[in-house]
C-alpha cells in the first residue's frame, strides 16, 4: 500500500527540513483547514441543511449575501480567534477588519479570505469553494489597523483554497510549490495527492465571461478573437473555451490541466478596475499559479507586485499558463 501523507506530517516536515513554516503558520494552516471542513459538511448537506439560499442581508460591496456566505464566514471567524496565531482577520463579507479580541493573545500573522467563493453556484450545486491569504503583521506595535492588511500580494506567507466540488480538496502554497490535498470523509482527514503542481506553459483553453464581449477594452476582444478564430487564424490552433463562474474551479481545473482566466477590466467599470477583489481573490490565486510556473498580471503588471489602497480594491485578473497571460500582456503593451 502507498504511505499516505497527511496535511500535519507535510507541514511538520515543511517545518523541519525547509524552515518554511513557523509555528504559528503551521497552526494557522491547520485551523483554517478544519474550518474548510466544516464549511464542507454545510455545502454537502445543502437543502437538508437549511443552508441554500440568500439571508436577506447586503455585504459592503452592495452584493446580495446567501445564507451560506455568512456561515462560512463565522466558522473561519470563531475557528482562528483564539488560537494565538493571528493579530486579525478580512473578509470579502465584512465591512472592516475583525481583531482578534483582547480575552485571547494575538499572533504574528493576519489572514484574508473570501469565506464561499462563486457565490451564484451555491443554489445550483456546483463547485465552489473557500480562498485564504496569509500576511506578516509587519509592524511591531500592538493593536492593528487596516492599513496593516495593505501589502503587496509578494509578501504573503502563504496562500490556497478549498474547493468543495465531487472531491474536497485543499491547495496550499506556503512558497515552495503547491501541493493538493484530498479530504477522506470516511478518516475525516486531508491526505497529500498532489506534490509540485506545474501550469503547463501553453494552452489550447481559455475562460472568460463572453456575455461581457461588448464591454471588453480592445486589448481582450483581440486576443479572444485570435483564439476564436481556432486553426485557420493566426493562432494556428483551435481553442476550447470553460467558465464555471466560479473562481475556484476555474483555477482548480487550470493548475490540473493548464488554460488562462480573464476577468479584465470593462467599459463598464467606472474606475479601472475588474470584478474579482486583490486581497481576497487576486493576491492568493496569483501566488498559487506562480508557484506552480504560471504567470498572473492585471494586463499591466504582475499582481502580486501591485500596492493595494484599499481593503476591498477590485483588480483585472488575467492568470494561467505563462505564454497565454504573456501574450495578453504584450496585447496590452501593444494598444497602450
Ligand atoms: P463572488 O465572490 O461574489 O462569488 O464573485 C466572484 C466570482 C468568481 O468566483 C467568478 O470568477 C466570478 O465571480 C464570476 O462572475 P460572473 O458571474 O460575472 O461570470
Ligand atoms: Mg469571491
Amino acid at each position: 500500500m502507498t504511505k499516505r501523507i497527511s496535511l500535519t506530517q507535510y507541514l511538520v516536515e515543511q517545518q523541519r527540513e525547509h524552515g518554511h513554516i513557523p509555528a504559528q503558520l503551521r497552526l494557522l494552516i491547520e485551523v483554517v483547514a478544519r474550518a474548510c471542513k466544516r464549511i464542507a459538511i454545510s455545502v454537502n448537506k445543502g437543502a437538508l441543511g437549511e443552508v441554500l439560499g440568500s439571508a436577506n442581508s447586503e455585504n459592503v460591496q452592495g452584493e446580495v449575501q446567501k445564507k451560506l456566505d455568512i456561515i462560512s464566514n463565522e466558522v473561519l471567524i470563531e475557528a482562528n480567534e483564539w488560537g494565538g496565531h493571528l493579530a486579525a482577520m478580512a473578509s470579502e463579507e465584512m465591512d472592516s477588519i475583525h481583531v482578534v479580541p483582547n480575552r485571547y493573545p494575538q499572533g504574528e500573522f493576519m489572514l484574508l479570505f473570501d469565506p464561499l467563493d462563486g457565490s451564484s453556484n451555491i443554489d445550483v450545486n456546483v463547485s465552489i469553494g473557500t480562498i485564504f491569504s496569509v500576511l506578516r503583521k509587519v509592524n511591531n506595535q500592538r493593536g492593528v489597523s487596516e492599513e496593516d492588511f495593505l501589502q503587496p500580494g509578494k509578501q504573503q506567507a502563504a496562500a490556497g483554497y478549498c474547493i468543495y466540488g465531487p472531491q474536497t480538496t485543499l491547495v496550499l502554497t506556503v512558497g515552495d510549490g503547491v501541493a493538493m490535498f484530498t479530504l477522506d470523509r470516511e478518516q475525516g482527514s486531508w491526505v497529500l495527492t498532489e506534490e509540485n503542481v506545474r501550469v503547463p506553459e501553453d494552452t489550447k483553453e481559455f475562460a472568460i465571461n463572453m456575455s461581457n464581449m461588448r464591454h471588453w477594452d480592445d486589448s481582450v476582444k483581440r486576443y479572444i478573437d485570435d483564439c476564436l478564430a481556432g486553426k485557420d487564424g493566426p493562432r494556428g490552433k483551435d481553442f476550447n473555451m470553460r467558465w464555471v463562474a466560479s473562481m475556484v474551479a476555474d483555477v482548480h481545473r487550470i493548475l490540473t490541466r493548464g488554460g488562462v482566466f480573464l476577468y479584465p477590466w470593462d467599459k463598464r467599470e467606472p474606475e479601472k478596475a475588474g470584478k474579482l477583489r486583490l486581497l481576497y481573490e487576486a493576491n492568493p490565486m496569483s501566488f498559487l499559479i506562480e508557484q506552480a510556473g504560471g504567470m498572473s498580471t492585471n494586463g499591466h503588471q504582475r499582481i502580486m507586485d501591485l500596492q493595494p489602497v484599499r481593503l476591498h480594491e477590485r483588480v483585472s485578473v488575467i492568470l494561467g499558463s505563462r505564454n497565454e497571460v504573456q501574450r495578453v500582456t504584450d496585447l496590452y503593451a501593444a494598444n497602450k
